[in-house]
């Protein structure tokens, strides 16, 4: 008979919004119930043991559920991490549970659930570089999880998949392809530690509007035919594969619901794109500039 392999997941949220698993909640191909209940892939299952959001349990009995796949599965689960890492104030700002009858900073569980993890996924911008719990003035000091790892010499495989939110196949495609081919190897993944095959391409390469941009068509308010540029979209330095991809299903996406790209994949999001709604100066960027 057939054996089904069962990999361990423990999904730490940090400093966040809850938009992020609320993405990944609403996937439809697959399903969240595929996701979580069913085989990902024939023969490979994955146990999500710790998600605060998502389980029935709580207090002491899940801080010990957490601790047990860690010390049962050392190298063998999976991370995820979902929100910025408070490091200010020993805790103060994020902690998850206690030990000693002392709180447990966020910060302090990454670091030593990270050291042991097979790999970890820094889910969502603030995860992955810091985003809005990192935004100025940052009082918490939040950082990424890449930024955690440095200062403590963790050196664990780690793949970034940001998007604030982040899209549900950009989650379940990079834990497929971890199941199916193992670690990402280095040209898998751009400078930024993101996988290419979701983050590969600017959103202006392929966005619909994109002849709009090119004539030099630009809609001056809102709800106007024509390219968003000068209403402030960032799609021009923004990458990831969302006006192919589509969301909600396949259903639509930022530019093409007539709203902008405002750059939420970017490693500066948000303070780097700010103000939202404002045209970015002229960058000398592929695409900027030279057909204008
Ligand atoms: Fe950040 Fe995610 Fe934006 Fe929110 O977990 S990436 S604020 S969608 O929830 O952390
Ligand atoms: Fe599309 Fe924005 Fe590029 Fe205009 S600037 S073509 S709206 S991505
Ligand atoms: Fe984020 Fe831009 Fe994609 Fe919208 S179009 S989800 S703002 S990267």
């Amino acid at each position: 008979m057939a054996t089904t392999i069962e990999y361990p997941v423990i999904w730490l949220q940090a400093a966040t919004c809850t938009g992020c698993p609320v993405s990944v909640l609403n996937s439809v191909s697959p399903t969240i119930k595929n996701l979580l209940i069913d085989e990902i892939l024939p023969g490979k299952h994955i146990s999500l043991r710790f998600h605060t959001t998502v389980m029935a349990g709580c207090g002491e009995q899940i801080i010990n559920v957490m601790e047990n796949t860690w010390k049962q599965h050392k190298d063998g689960y999976l991370l995820v991490v979902e929100g910025g890492i408070p490091t200010r104030g020993n805790g103060k700002y994020c902690s998850l549970g206690e030990r000693n009858g002392a709180p447990v900073p966020i910060a302090a569980r990454v670091a030593e659930l990270g050291a042991d993890a097979l790999a970890v996924i820094a889910l969502g911008t603030c995860a992955a570089y810091g985003g809005v719990a990192a935004a100025a003035p940052n009082f918490s000091k939040a950082v990424s999880v890449a930024e955690l790892f440095r200062s403590t010499g963790i050196n664990t495989p780690l793949i970034n998949v940001p998007g604030c939110p982040p899209h549900p196949d950009w989650f379940s495609g990079t834990v497929a392809n971890i199941l199916l081919k193992g670690l990402p190897e280095a040209g898998d993944l751009d400078e930024f530690g993101r996988p290419k095959i979701f983050y590969g391409r600017l959103i202006h390469e392929n966005c619909q509007r994109r002849a709009y941009y090119d004539e030099k068509k630009f809609a001056k308010n809102p709800g106007d035919e024509g390219c968003l540029y000068e209403l402030g979209c960032k799609g021009p330095v923004t990458h990831a594969d969302c006006p192919t991809r589509l969301w909600n299903g396949g259903t639509n996406w930022c530019v093409g619901s007539g709203g902008m790209c405002i750059g939420c994949c970017s490693p500066g999001f948000p303070d780097m794109v700010s103000p939202i709604y404002q045209q970015a100066p002229d960058l000398s960027l592929p695409n900027i500039g030279a057909s204008r």
